[in-house]
């Protein structure tokens, strides 16, 4: 009997000291998103946020620049620590960031895509399997909604311009897809473009303001993304034509909705980055602690504003709040 009872004793204090052990190897999950631009410094604040919530350590880095040059070495890095389970990330070329994603899943490490997508996005039965899912707006759905909500801020009729980044971003291309889808429906309006910018705001003005320069009966313009919508508002307002070329942001960012205070943006898209980052780290740990049910894409929606919402908190809250921003 005293055997028995030093024995389970002694077998409750080694599970203590396992578990005591387990709790101390806190879950390291990496974070690269894009790039540095509101948006993803709103996925950065969801995925901290469930860390400190949920008992994880993220290590984070941020590629200066859009592209596969900057975006490659720090998840080169990243694998090379040899500490990381998961890797949280924003591919910025949906064919170019395949191989280095799949270096990454070869050495062990998990990948949970937000936002952006490599392949066909499809994960469940497309080309490209390995990440764990993709969890991020419907793009292709964003786009159709930001071609009806540009329709019915020019009364249906005249010459509309795409501004966009690059065809290589899974995110974007599908939101000029589903413009293009969508104004395919309204006989009275012309689509030009897309020009891409390369993600850069001066291009973005600059492109802009020539389509401007050639089209003197241009009635509104697309910017697909915080930069294009940006630089799109600019070569407007630079123009003297807010409020007279209708401008419809992608992406809800405190310039939007600055300028559609002024009258120059009519509509903006809000994604839920938070939502995200947040989610992202959710779907690590329970996968970690052996769920198997995980969707394989998991979309989280849109808020669009307008001038009619904007001052609504239910609304202004999805607007992109950096702070200190
Ligand atoms: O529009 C977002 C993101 O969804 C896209 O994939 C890339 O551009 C942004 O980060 C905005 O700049």
């Amino acid at each position: 009997m005293r055997k028995h009872v030093l024995i389970l004793a002694a077998a409750s204090l080694l599970t203590l000291a396992a578990t005591a052990g387990d709790a101390a190897e806190k879950l390291k999950i990496g974070f690269i998103p894009g790039t540095v631009d509101p948006f993803y410094q709103v996925m950065q604040l969801g995925v901290e946020q469930a860390a400190k919530d949920l008992g994880v350590d993220v290590v984070t880095q941020i590629p200066a620049t859009w592209g596969v040059e900057a975006q490659t070495p720090i998840l080169d890095a990243m694998v090379a620590r040899g500490d990381l389970k998961y890797i949280i990330t924003a591919a910025v070329d949906s064919q170019q960031m395949i191989a280095p994603l799949q270096a990454a899943y070869d050495a062990g490490i998990k990948i949970v895509g937000v936002d952006t997508f490599i392949g066909n996005g499809d994960y469940a039965n497309g080309p490209v399997k390995f990440p764990m899912t993709y969890i991020g707006s419907d793009n292709e759905a964003g786009g159709a909604f930001a071609a009806r909500g540009l329709a019915k801020a020019i009364g249906d009729k005249g010459k509309v311009y795409i501004n966009s980044v690059s065809p290589n971003i899974a995110s974007v291309e599908l939101r000029v897809k589903g413009f293009k889808g969508e104004m395919a429906k309204h006989p009275n309006i012309k689509v030009l473009g897309p020009d891409y910018n390369d993600n850069d705001l001066n291009k973005a003005t600059q492109q802009t303001a020539a389509v401007i320069e050639k089209n003197a009966d241009l009635a509104g313009v697309f910017g697909a993304n915080v930069f294009s919508a940006q630089g799109a508002g600019n070569a407007v307002v630079n123009a003297g034509l807010g409020g007279h070329v209708q401008v419809v942001a992608y992406d809800a960012t405190k310039d939007a909705a600055e300028m559609m205070r002024q009258g120059a943006v009519s509509m903006a898209l809000a994604q839920k980055p938070f939502d995200m980052g947040y989610l992202a780290v959710e779907f690590a740990i329970a996968d970690k602690a052996g769920v198997t049910s995980l969707p394989k894409r998991l979309e989280t929606g849109f808020a669009i504003i307008d001038k009619t919402n904007l001052a609504d908190p239910n609304f202004a809250r999805f607007v992109y709040q950096v702070p200190g921003k």
